[in-house]
């Protein structure tokens, strides 16, 4: 059924689109492999520091995040804690981007900015969202936020940008650096600060999906029952859009 679909949707993109869209699905293949990679590392990390929740939801969608304290800039220029100020006590989706890209990062912020109005249209619908940079010697606050207005971010979508040792530093704790900024993957880290319940979802996902996840994090409770299965047919099919 989805495959028809996107049969469909290549023909009516024309050929044009459709090289592109099998370029980004195969990067998309490529990248996803190697986040993998990483969270098993993380995975098998955490099983190591003895946290039996990890062991217990044999998903390796749920990741060990341990977020730094690192002193980042906003898009405004103004001086932020990254963990105390724009994580602890929330629920949060980065995706980790640069401004000079021409491929995936486009898309993961329009599915953001989508992200962001489906969720304005909801009742009580506050999502926090956060676009790392991957190059912050280009990315000036001012890039960034001229990459923001571009997609009509709103408040509470934050663009952090900041010295090269402090963003590589958040960037390996997020699980999202890479050696090159053009191997960057579209992943979005989902994170619950008040849960400690963490997974990764594909940010080239559709918004509503992307929100259904963030949604979910954001609602998991503490209790033990809750936390366990981290994600769902809905984290499974993004994965194999
Ligand atoms: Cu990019």
């Amino acid at each position: 059924m989805r495959g028809i679909f996107t049969l469909y949707e290549m023909l009516m993109l024309g050929a044009g689109r459709a090289a592109l869209l099998v370029g980004l699905s195969l990067v998309y293949t490529l990248v996803c492999a190697r986040a993998s990679a990483a969270q098993e590392m993380a995975h098998h990390e955490h099983m190591m520091h003895g946290h039996e929740e990890a062991a217990a939801a044999g998903a390796s969608k749920e990741t060990a995040v341990r977020v730094p304290d690192v002193e980042v800039l906003d898009e405004t220029g103004r001086r932020l804690h990254f963990y105390s100020d724009l994580v602890r006590g929330r629920t949060v989706a980065i995706n980790f981007i640069f401004t000079t890209c021409t491929t995936i990062c486009p898309p993961m912020g329009a599915t953001f900015a989508r992200v962001q109005s489906l969720a304005a249209e909801r009742a009580g619908g506050d999502v926090r969202l956060i676009s790392i940079s991957v190059d912050p010697v280009t990315d000036t606050p001012e890039r960034m936020k001229a990459w923001g207005a571009k997609f009509k971010a709103r408040p509470g979508w934050t663009f952090v940008t900041g010295s090269l040792p402090q963003i590589n530093e958040l960037l390996k704790a997020l699980g999202g650096f890479s050696g090159s900024r053009e191997d960057h993957s579209p992943v979005v880290l989902i994170g619950n600060d008040a849960t400690g319940v963490w997974t990764r979802a594909n940010g080239l996902a559709s918004p509503a999906k992307l929100l259904a996840a963030i949604e979910e994090v954001g609602q998991q409770t503490k209790s033990p029952t809750a936390e366990q299965p981290m994600n769902s047919s809905a984290m499974k099919e993004m994965h194999h859009q």
